[in-house]
């Protein structure tokens, strides 16, 4: 099955380009309002029960592509660290701390919710946000951070990268016209974060 790459997927970086990173050694450390913060290995990760979801990535710029992602849901994540019932928001944290988003809770325990590391069966590339990534497609695509190493349960909203910029903080996909990366980039509607498509054509 394709890959990102396969698909032409549009590569974000607004902070830069990471460079190379390593799987094997990446740390994901979990703080904030819970009873237990914890630093996960790369290791730990893959012990943890994985879950495979079919979703799509679409970017406030236009476009969206779909497929099978995989990796451990939040709500898993929430529970070993023993969130606090205090918790209102779920913040990411990329590489190097530069970009940074929020989401609230009750979007990061529904189930297509992911810290994902494969889509379509291929690990994540660099450039498609490996060794993990946010994954929440029923918002716009800022809100899944890319390289994620760390996750912040907060109890007050603060705004990220993007949305300090001028983007929304709820992110919430408005219906239009969007590029299907799925279809080479064909022009589709988006009701609510699912492509369909447009008129009756085939
Ligand atoms: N660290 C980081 N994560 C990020 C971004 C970014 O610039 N930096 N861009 C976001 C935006 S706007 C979108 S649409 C998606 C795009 O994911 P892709 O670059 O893997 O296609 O990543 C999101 N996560
Ligand atoms: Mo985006």
């Amino acid at each position: 099955m394709e890959s990102l790459a396969d698909l032409q997927t549009p590569i974000f970086w607004a902070e830069g380009h990471p460079g190379k990173l390593d799987r094997n050694s990446w740390e994901l450390q979990i703080i904030g309002a819970c009873l237990e913060p914890q630093t996960f290995t790369w290791a730990q990760l893959m012990l943890l029960h994985s879950t495979t979801v079919d979703g799509r990535l679409t970017s406030v710029t236009r476009w969206s592509v779909r497929g099978l992602w995989e990796g451990v849901s939040l709500k898993t994540l929430l529970e070993k660290v023993k969130a606090k019932p205090s918790v209102k928001y779920v913040r990411f944290w990329s590489h190097g701390l530069v970009y940074d988003t929020s989401i609230p809770l009750a979007i990061a325990l529904k189930e297509k919710s992911l810290v994902a590391w494969k889509f379509n069966g291929h690990f994540l590339s660099e450039d498609y946000g490996g060794p993990m990534r946010a994954f929440i497609p029923y918002l716009w695509g800022y809100k899944s951070a890319k390289s994620i190493v760390k996750i912040e349960l907060l109890e007050h909203y603060i705004p990220g990268f993007w949305e300090k910029r001028g983007y929304t903080d709820s992110a919430e996909i408005e219906p239009g016209f969007c590029r299907d990366m799925n279809e080479g980039g064909a022009i589709k509607q988006i009701p609510g974060g699912e492509v369909l498509k447009f008129k009756d054509e085939d």
